[in-house]
Parts: structure tokens; C-alpha cells; sequence
């Protein structure tokens, strides 16, 4: 590179991170919970640098909370094993030896694989599900729907004593039954379950899109709760993103500051969205 043209990257660097200033201002002690779906986790690469990013954010003071899917990585698992498997309504018809496979590739590979990514970057992260210190107690979603929960009692302490000790809790959707139960959770829903019971700043959702789009097919990045109402009434919010931005909506209404849609892929998301003018994907608040 040349003497020159390294100044120049070097002098915007510089400007980047003092422009950060206010926003780094704004998040200090602030809780953000990250969910991380499966489908945005990608190679090796981009799980270190999201890792890279969740542990910047503690660096400056933010309390980052992972909470993660792993859909594609349960189907991989179940083909193994030769079990089928349906989704109804977005939610993984679950039977007892299903939940079992669930509970194996959630709370072990999936969670391990994150835990260990922030870990080699520096951070201190812990792994643990729902089931952990009662973090997320659940009842039985349906009867159809088998082992699929619906969280019912939050008990976030484990999370604050974490916090305390400066450790980045990553956690897997399960939850403990009142009789023992293991149900197998929305990664979503728990995401925002838990983002409530902390009353924390942001929940970023991150997707394999780059948010909620309008009729013509332009990402909206700020909306009201009372639009995604509206939308979702007049069929322009369908499909696969009715589960995110109902997520979105209980988890304001449960006391979440805002919630962001954004695309997990893109490089440094997080970042983009918290620490820059721009922001990334869409802004959702009450
Ligand atoms: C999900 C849990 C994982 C998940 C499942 O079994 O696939 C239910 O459907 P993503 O990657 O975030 O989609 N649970 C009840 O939500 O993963």
C-alpha cells in the first residue's frame, strides 16, 4: 500500500471511531440481546467476526446477551438420524425423541461453537439455556405441537450475576416444564422473552434479510408498533417475517426500548447499527 493511501485509511479510521463517541455515550451500561438465527451463521469467518463485535460492545461498556437458533443445524442432525420433521406455523412439530436431538444440538454444538468464538477474541463467555438457574420456565405451546414451549416464568438473576462479572452469557431456546419437561422454544420467541424480562435497550434480531420492507419492496428503517399492524392487516408483512415482527411487538409491549430487523450477513451488522448514524435493517419502537 502506499505511504499515502495509508495515511488516508488511517486518518478515517480515526474519524470513525470518534464519531462513535456519542453513540458509545448513549449505550454505556445499556443491556442489547443479539439473536443470532441459524441461517445467519455462517462460516467460520463471519462467526469470528460477529464474536469480534459482541465483544467490542462489552469492551465499551454495553451488557451483550446471545441468544441463538440453530434451525438448519437440528434438520442436519435429524436427516442424520433418519427422524422427520414439520414446521406448523413456524414452529417445529416436537416429539420426545425429537426434543432429545434438539436439546443435543442446541445447548452443545450450536452454543459451544458461539461460546468458543467470543472466548478466542478475548471476551469471557458462559453458555446455558432456558433450563439454567430457572432463567426461562415454560408451559406446553399446544398439544399438537408436542414438546414446544411457550415461556411462562422469567427469572433473569443469572443473567445480572453474569453481567456483574463482566461475562457474556450466550443461551440456547430451551426451557424447563413445571414437571420436568424439556420444551424445545422458538429461538425468537425466547429471544424476546428474554429481552423483556431484562427491560433492555435493544433486541437485535438478526436474519438472513436486510428487514421490513414496504409495499414496494423498500426496507422500512423506522417504524411504529402501530404500522406493523397495519401492514401485517393489509398482507404486505407475510411469511416468514410475521414470527420476527410479533416478536418485536411483545417484546416492546413487554418493556423492550426498541427492537432492529436487520441481516446477520452483512459484515460488522451490529456494529453498523449501534455505533453509526446509518444503522442497519429496520427500527422498531412503540
Ligand atoms: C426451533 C429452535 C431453533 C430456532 C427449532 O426447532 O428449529 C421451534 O421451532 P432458528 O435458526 O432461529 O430458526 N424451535 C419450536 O429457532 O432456530
Amino acid at each position: 500500500m502506499k505511504k499515502q493511501n495509508m495515511n488516508r485509511d488511517w486518518i478515517a479510521t480515526a474519524r470513525t471511531l470518534s464519531q462513535a463517541l456519542p453513540y458509545l455515550q448513549r449505550y454505556t451500561g445499556a443491556i442489547v440481546v443479539i439473536k443470532l438465527g441459524g441461517h445467519a451463521m455462517g462460516s467460520d469467518e463471519a462467526m469470528e467476526e460477529f464474536a469480534r463485535d459482541v465483544v467490542l460492545m462489552q469492551m465499551v461498556g454495553i451488557h451483550p446477551v446471545v441468544v441463538h437458533g440453530g434451525g438448519p443445524m437440528i434438520n442436519a442432525m435429524l436427516d442424520k438420524l433418519q427422524i422427520k420433521s414439520e414446521f406448523v406455523n413456524g414452529k417445529r412439530v416436537t416429539d420426545a425423541a425429537t426434543v432429545e436431538v434438539v436439546e443435543m444440538v442446541l445447548s452443545g454444538t450450536v452454543n459451544k461453537r458461539i461460546v468458543q468464538a467470543i472466548n478466542r477474541q478475548g471476551g469471557k463467555a458462559v453458555g446455558l439455556s432456558g433450563k439454567d438457574a430457572n432463567l426461562m420456565v415454560c408451559t406446553q405451546t399446544n398439544a399438537d405441537l408436542g414438546f414446544v414451549g411457550t415461556p411462562s416464568k422469567m427469572d433473569p438473576e443469572v443473567l445480572h450475576d453474569l453481567f456483574a462479572k463482566n461475562t457474556i452469557p450466550v443461551i440456547a431456546p430451551l426451557g424447563a416444564g413445571e414437571n420436568g419437561e424439556t420444551f424445545n422454544v422458538n429461538g425468537d420467541t425466547a429471544a424476546g422473552a428474554i429481552a423483556a424480562s431484562l427491560n433492555a435497550d435493544r433486541l437485535l434480531l438478526l436474519t438472513d434479510v436486510a428487514g421490513v420492507k414496504n409495499g414496494a419492496g423498500e426496507v422500512m428503517t423506522e417504524l411504529k408498533a402501530q404500522q406493523i399492524k397495519e401492514l401485517t392487516a393489509e398482507g404486505v408483512i407475510a411469511g416468514g417475517m410475521i414470527p420476527k415482527t410479533e416478536t418485536a411487538l411483545n417484546a416492546i409491549e413487554g418493556g423492550v426500548r426498541a427492537v432492529v430487523i436487520l441481516d446477520g450477513r452483512a459484515p460488522n451488522a451490529c456494529l453498523l447499527e449501534l455505533f453509526t448514524e446509518h444503522g442497519a435493517g429496520s427500527l422498531i419502537r412503540g
